[in-house]
């Protein structure tokens, strides 16, 4: 078999993947789930991304996009929420652990855009962000790019609980639901700094639901930092630890299996705790 036709297959198998998620678990992962039914069967209407230049991105063209309000007018007023107005958390569908965490900018008339470094897949991004006068909101949509992936290697579905980036050893220990991640190079503690007003940045992915979380971590201790974690659904999760070491954000990516009693919220949680640092939104 060629590389090119093992790359076909590659792509193909991603995008079936990915059509499955859109269709069998798009409707779980869009709503939130109500606590007091309404009357209505309808769901009200709620803030929302569009996309400016369609759902097909090609060749590294910008990502475009506005907030609408639940009326549809552009939000041009956002406030500040971890030293940004918006944090743009995009993923590949079929495969989470392929992740970016930018800030774009905004014109005056509410057109949000930046680039992406993203080769052929299917995303989602989530536009996590607090239009001036409403609550935090984390708004999501689809788009692609087209092309022949150039191949992932197997998603390993067995938990991890060490990852390298960039020369940085970093190792998690989960008790229970706190989860306290260590960063080491060449086997020497590294001095952790604050990035973005956290000591470090949790974002979750779940598999399939693409359910959505972002924790803030308590200031970092030497190389240690530590957050809560409360996922609204049971399930394979993908962890992005965003941390930062002589002024350069590193990523380092773990797959856990997460285990949530009760009945899931639905939906994850943006949540903020345990934050020391002082932020203009609380
Ligand atoms: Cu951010």
């Amino acid at each position: 078999m060629t590389q090119l036709m093992r790359n076909r297959i590659v792509f193909i198998l991603v995008a079936v993947g990915a059509f499955v998620l859109a269709f069998g678990f798009g409707q779980v992962a869009g709503h939130k789930k109500d606590a007091t039914p309404k009357d209505s069967s309808k769901p009200a209407p709620t803030y929302s991304v569009k996309l400016l230049d369609g759902d097909v991105l090609k060749d590294k063209q910008p990502l475009r996009f506005e907030v609408l309000d639940p009326k549809g007018k552009v939000v041009t007023e956002f406030d500040t929420v971890h030293e940004k107005k918006l944090h743009l958390i995009v993923v590949e569908k079929g495969d989470p652990r392929v992740y970016e965490h930018v800030h774009p900018t905004m014109a005056s008339d509410g057109t949000w855009s930046t680039t992406l470094e993203l080769g052929p897949g299917f995303y989602r991004l989530y536009a996590d962000t607090k239009p001036s006068g409403a609550d935090g909101q984390v708004l999501t949509a689809d788009f692609s790019e087209p092309g022949i992936s150039a191949g992932m290697p197997a998603f390993n579905v067995r938990a991890t609980d060490t990852a390298t980036v960039d020369g940085y050893d970093v190792a998690l220990k989960a008790d229970g639901m706190a989860y306290t991640f260590t960063v080491t190079k060449d086997g020497k503690p590294v001095t952790l700094q604050p990035y973005l007003g956290a000591g470090g940045h949790l974002v979750g992915i779940r598999t399939e639901s693409l359910d959505y979380l972002h924790a803030h971590a308590m200031a970092a201790q030497g190389n240690t930092v530590g957050f809560h974690v409360a996922p609204g659904n049971s399930g394979l999760w993908v962890l992005h630890l965003d941390f930062q070491v002589d002024g350069k954000v590193h990523d380092a990516t773990f797959v856990r299996r997460i285990e949530v009693d009760g009945p899931g919220s639905g939906m994850g949680e943006h949540m903020d705790m345990g934050d020391m640092e002082g932020h203009d939104h609380h």
